[in-house]
């Protein structure tokens, strides 16, 4: 991954210290990448599993025996203050990025207290872990905040002023990580910011994002190795951008002499259903509608039915459009972003292309391969 800015050279963070929640996420293992490429000392937190969960920043690993590492990896929680405290006191950041989340929006339905803990109080813990440590000069701090806070919304497109109507548990969680951080950088003096960043997607994004749904179904599909890709609401519109684009301005709006928040988004709108059509271009598959609602389906030109409702994926309130302004951060930061939709897509496919064509030749030696369909 690739991605130096204009306004400061390659070492501008030299001998800096980061921390990263969530590296083992999507943005956290574009963010660690970045800032490496920097010259920052990147530690992050990682959560324990039964399995390993470090795949996508095993390419950055550094064996703990050897000295001199600048990535380094701790175990903790954002529901645990005592490892976090302990954590921020061991490694004294300059930099806090709170990026770790309970992330999936039709999850927090079934895990909405689990979703207020992490996502909201957890917030709550970091900031309260840097005033206990007497860190509020030292540590600045960025809070993954989302599009998802103006839910039904209240204006078109939105920007930083528009009020915010939360649609989901990890909306509501999210709110109040939002005004925390407004809280605490105004009752305190922390430098901290919200990131108010709309939908983006890379060949990381976690499979069952829709984006990602999409793509790797429709590849699998493609090489016969799937018969359909079920999905909930096909008119939903997002502005999806790119994750290596927006990990920059997570960076930037932390490099700046006063700390604010910034709306990140692309301006351009897609719905579902356009998406679908856009991916299945990408592998050669035209796909035509027919029906309506939950009676939809998606079929190629040789009558076979691909795409199908299933309205389990429906939510209790569903987020129906979201299309962001990003004219602040164009014009304070700088920032623009780099990646088209149509790049986006093409990237994601090809990836997981690549991936099916793996599970197609492992399949080939009568090996069984495990057909994902949440
Ligand atoms: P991911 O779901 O890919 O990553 C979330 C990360 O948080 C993972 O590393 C996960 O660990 C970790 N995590 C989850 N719960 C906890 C916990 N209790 N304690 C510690 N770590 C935890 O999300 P993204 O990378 O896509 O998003 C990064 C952040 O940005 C999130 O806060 C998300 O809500 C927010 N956001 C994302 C947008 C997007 O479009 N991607 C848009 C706007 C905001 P593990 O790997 O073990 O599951
Ligand atoms: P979102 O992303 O809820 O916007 O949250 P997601 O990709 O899950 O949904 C986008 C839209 O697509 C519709 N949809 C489906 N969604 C999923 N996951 N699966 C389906 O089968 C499906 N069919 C249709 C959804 O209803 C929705 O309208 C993401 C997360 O990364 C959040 O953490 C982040 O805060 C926001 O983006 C900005």
């Amino acid at each position: 991954m690739n991605s130096s800015h204009p306004t400061g050279d390659l070492l501008s963070g030299h001998g800096k210290v980061a921390l990263i929640t969530g590296i083992t996420g999507q943005d956290g293992a574009y963010l660690a990448d970045f800032l490496l490429q920097k010259g920052y000392i990147v530690h992050g937190i990682k959560r324990r599993a039964s399995l390993f969960n470090t795949d996508r920043i095993d390419h950055l690993y550094q064996d703990p025996h050897v000295s001199h590492r600048n990535f380094i990896l701790h175990y903790g929680d954002l529901t645990d203050s005592t490892n976090l405290i302990r954590i921020i006191q061991q490694v004294q950041p300059d930099e806090l990025y709170n990026l770790a989340a309970m992330s999936h929006v039709a999850v927090s339905f079934d895990t909405p207290e689990y979703t207020a803990n992490a996502d909201g109080i957890g917030t709550l813990r970091l900031l309260e872990a840097i005033r206990i440590l007497g860190l509020e000069k030292k540590t600045r701090f960025y809070q993954a905040s989302t599009s998802e806070l103006y839910g039904l919304v209240q204006e078109t497109p939105q920007r930083e002023t528009t009020p915010f109507y939360p649609r989901s548990p990890y909306a509501v969680a999210k709110l109040y990580a939002y005004w925390i951080t407004v809280n605490y950088r105004e009752a305190y003096g922390i430098y901290a910011c919200n990131g108010i960043l709309f939908n983006h997607e890379s060949p990381l994004r976690g499979e069952t994002f829709v984006t990602r749904k999409i793509t790797r179904a429709l590849a699998r599909i493609k090489l016969g190795l799937q018969d359909c890709l079920y999905l909930g609401n096909l008119d939903s519109l997002r502005d999806w951008g790119h994750a290596r684009d927006y990990v920059e301005m997570q960076w930037l709006m932390l490099q700046q002499a006063h700390a604010d928040d910034f709306v990140i988004a692309t301006g351009v709108q897609y719905s579902v259903r356009h998406l679908v059509e856009i991916a299945g271009a990408a592998l050669g598959l035209k796909i035509s509608w027919r029906g309506s609602g939950v009676n939809e389906t998606g079929s190629t030109p040789d009558g076979k039915t691909i795409i199908r409702v299933d309205p389990r994926y429906f939510r209790p309130t569903e987020v129906e459009t979201l299309l962001g302004d990003p004219r602040k951060a164009h014009a304070k930061l700088g920032w623009a972003p780099k990646t088209s939709f149509t790049e986006l897509v093409s990237e994601m496919v090809t990836e997981d292309l690549k991936s099916a064509e793996r599970d197609e030749l492992v399949k080939k030696h009568g090996y069984t391969t495990f057909d994902y369909n949440e």
